[in-house]
């Protein structure tokens, strides 16, 4: 009797999962993977039913054999365990990033004679409705909310990029690149006040306030599933920010991050350029004890963000504030530097992580922009976020686009950097 393999990432079974079972029985004896939680996050597939469900709900499945785990996206281990005579997929796995991982199966296959069985894809209205509710179920509150969480449990780093518009957001949710045979993508987006500010032609100095930031936020929540973490730079008097908590969390955000500075805030890559007040250890303390207290889910996350570094304080007072925070209640810390080299940060990192292994530490290498994901990793980070990139790509474009078109009294010369008209139109779906 020969085997036949599929994997499946899907919480609910609809007609086009029937049609591949359908097709398997008729080459043999049915082995369905079970993709992990780990692994479907890289298809930004979020399970909203625990593992052992959907094997359950596999198993049920009339045609089917067995059911195991696959804890990858790439079909070694199964391949190997398994040797599958056919390994059968959707036709879809044909074209887009997809293609690497359909690509990988065959090689393996191709070792031992094993083959792929392509089977068109089952494009109905159900199917495509559930396909649809599957992904966008991820952007109601309750799931995304705690998402950043569970990211941060499964994720060896958790990669966040700025978004400041429905459009940004749509970059940070969508982009997928293929890396030595896998896919990868950001995990959430983050909500800068730089950007957000610069968006709206403001300085970054809590001039565009909360309010307003959080219309942005929900431009962004209208179109993405991704967990956002809002910048919400000093979190301002501590009786507004219990208020902004509760808005936040109810919106689906997953963090806000707060600065220890007071006073006028401006940009911390101004560094001591600009006269920049640090907040006391005791007022900043009760700012984080309050938002902890006003909270109502367990799943949002206070991240109190530490300036020392910035403002030239040292690391014993960054060190200092870290551990000060953290028994106040904040759930994360964030370290910022705005040195080219990210030798304070990693002594930050490593003392710290010395005395505490697990609350999550973020870090934002603007500055330090050579330093890798591998060696943030290696030294205790748990999130990095690509903070202002997104804005800074489109600025210049913008500009010599303007300038183009001023010096040749037309657009035509203006084109060639631009994307067609006809691709611009389409960019975005209609429902
Ligand atoms: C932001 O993106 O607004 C930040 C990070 O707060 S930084 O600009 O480096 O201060
Ligand atoms: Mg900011």
């Amino acid at each position: 009797m020969k085997t036949v393999y599929t994997c499946f990432s899907t919480d609910v079974i609809h007609a086009g999962h029937l049609n591949i079972i359908n097709e398997a029985v008729k080459y043999g004896r049915v082995i369905v993977g079970a993709l992990s939680d780990e692994a479907s996050i890289r298809y930004n597939r979020f399970p909203t039913v625990p593992l052992e469900k959907r094997i359950e709900l596999y198993k049920a499945l009339a045609g089917v054999s067995e059911v195991v785990v696959q804890n990858d996206i790439l079909y070694d281990g199964v391949i190997e365990k398994l040797h599958p005579d056919y390994v059968i997929h959707g036709d879809n796995w044909n074209k887009g990033p997809m293609l690497v991982i359909r690509s990988h199966v065959d090689s393996l296959l191709s070792r031992y004679g094993g083959r792929i069985i392509d089977v068109p894809y089952t494009y109905s209205p159900q199917v495509a409705k559930v396909d649809k509710q599957l992904r966008e179920r991820q952007s109601m509150p309750e799931y995304r909310r705690k998402r950043l969480r569970q990211l941060i449990k499964m994720r060896p780093i958790v990669k966040i990029i700025e978004a400041h518009s429905g459009l940004t957001g749509l970059i940070a949710e969508k982009t997928v690149v293929e890396d030595n045979g896998l896919l990868d993508q950001f995990d959430g987006m983050w909500l800068s006040s730089l950007c957000d500010s610069t968006d709206r032609g403001k300085p970054d100095i809590e001039l565009v306030d909360m309010t307003s930031r959080m219309r942005t936020l929900n431009d962004i929540l209208e179109v993405t599933t991704k967990p956002i973490i809002i910048d919400g730079d000093t979190g301002g008097l501590t009786e507004h920010f219990v208020y902004n908590v509760r808005t936040l969390e109810r919106m689906g955000a997953g963090a806000v991050i707060i600065e220890d500075k007071t006073g006028l805030k401006r940009n911390s890559l101004l560094g001591t350029e600009v006269a920049q007040s640090q907040d006391t250890i005791e007022n900043f303390c009760a700012k984080i004890a309050a938002g902890k207290e006003a909270q109502l889910t367990d799943d949002f996350m206070i991240i109190a963000r530490i300036e020392s570094l910035i403002l030239e304080r040292g690391l014993d007072d960054a060190l200092k504030r870290a551990y000060a925070f953290r028994e106040a209640g904040a759930d994360g810390l964030m370290i910022h530097s705005r040195k080219k080299e990210p030798t304070e940060i990693f002594q930050f990192c490593d003392s710290f992580r010395k005395q505490d292994q697990h609350t999550p530490l973020t870090v934002v290498p603007t500055s330090f922009n050579a330093v890798t994901e591998k060696e943030l990793i290696e030294h205790g980070v748990n999130i990095v976020i690509y903070a202002n990139q997104l804005m800074r790509a489109a600025v210049p474009a913008m500009q010599r686009t303007a300038e183009e078109i001023l010096k040749n009294h037309r657009a035509l010369e203006a084109d060639s950097q631009l994307m067609p008209f006809k691709e611009i139109i389409r960019l975005i779906d209609e429902l």
